[in-house]
């Protein structure tokens, strides 16, 4: 096994199992070196808690990276989730310009929405920021939200194979070469993920489970990213992460006091196993 190094950037929300309390851990538990670059430290998420702390970590981006530089040290792969300003967007243009290997990836998660609407501290401005970002990407990870607010299409709750063609084809356009889009299901009871590469679309269906959970496109794009650069194809990745993902919801939904994430370590063996297969 070749022993890879991944750099992920996303803010560290200190109780509520997203981004980098995610990420780590299930990147790590892939047998992967995995560095971590916080952008922000909040005491939760900001999804269902309110009075939270926030610390915003823009100014410590670049000292990070100069340090880096002048340490010679560089990543294979560099993973993106919840930023916290335009600012810190512009910064990981330069991790990829000064900190990813030759041949290295960089896999953006724009994680600034879903359900139609952005998160709280995002607007309209940092979404098409974000679009520039997803356009030097060797892979993204958007949901259908997030290619609405990046591409400028109507945002639909129902809709076709032609619409979703469409969603894609936005994305496309604007030179983005490898899209990995979550979220997508034509019957109530169905989602799954679609994988567009050169011009091919391949599409994982698998069951829903009603309630969408918390935390679950942070543990999804983790756990891609441990797939994927352990060396499995793009379409193994997208499913060996939606079965995982599938796993941790179904661990956690008999639990009503669980209501802010998912219990993503009790899984974690599936996903080492479909890995290792
Ligand atoms: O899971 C995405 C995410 C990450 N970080 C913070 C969030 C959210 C989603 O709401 O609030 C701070």
């Amino acid at each position: 096994m070749e022993y890879k190094r991944v750099l992920t950037v996303q803010d560290i929300s200190c109780f509520g199992q997203c981004s980098l309390t995610v990420a780590l851990p299930i990147i790590s538990a892939c047998k992967i070196e995995t560095a971590i670059m916080p952008s922000a430290v909040l005491s939760t998420h900001t999804a269902g808690f309110s009075g939270f702390t926030f610390r915003d970590l823009t100014g410590d981006l670049p000292q990070i990276i100069d340090h880096w530089v002048k340490e010679g040290i560089k990543f294979d792969c560099i993973y993106t989730g919840y930023l916290g300003s335009i600012t810190q967007i512009e910064y990981v243009k330069r991790m990829k310009k000064d900190l990813l290997k030759d041949g290295g990836k960089l896999i953006v998660d724009p994680a600034m929405g879903d359900n139609g609407k952005l998160y709280s501290i995002f607007d309209e401005k940092y979404a098409l920021e974000m679009a520039t970002l997803c356009e030097i990407a060797d892979i993204i990870l958007p949901n259908i939200t997030e290619v609405c607010f990046m591409t400028g299409l109507d945002y639909r709750e129902v809709y076709d194979e032609e619409y979703v063609k469409r969603a894609i084809q936005a994305l496309l356009d604007k030179g983005i070469k490898t899209v990995v889009l979550t979220g997508i299901g034509y019957t109530p009871e169905t989602t799954g993920v679609i994988v567009a590469q050169n011009g091919k679309f391949d599409y994982y269906r698998h069951e829903k489970i009603e309630k969408g959970c918390h935390g679950t496109g942070d543990v999804y794009s983790s756990a891609f990213v441990g797939a994927y650069v352990r060396g499995k194809t793009l379409f193994e990745s997208a499913k060996i992460s939606a079965n995982y993902t599938l796993q941790c919801i179904k661990n956690t939904r008999g639990d009503k006091d669980h209501w802010y994430g998912v219990k993503f370590e009790t899984a974690l063996d599936t996903l080492i196993k479909a890995i290792e297969e």
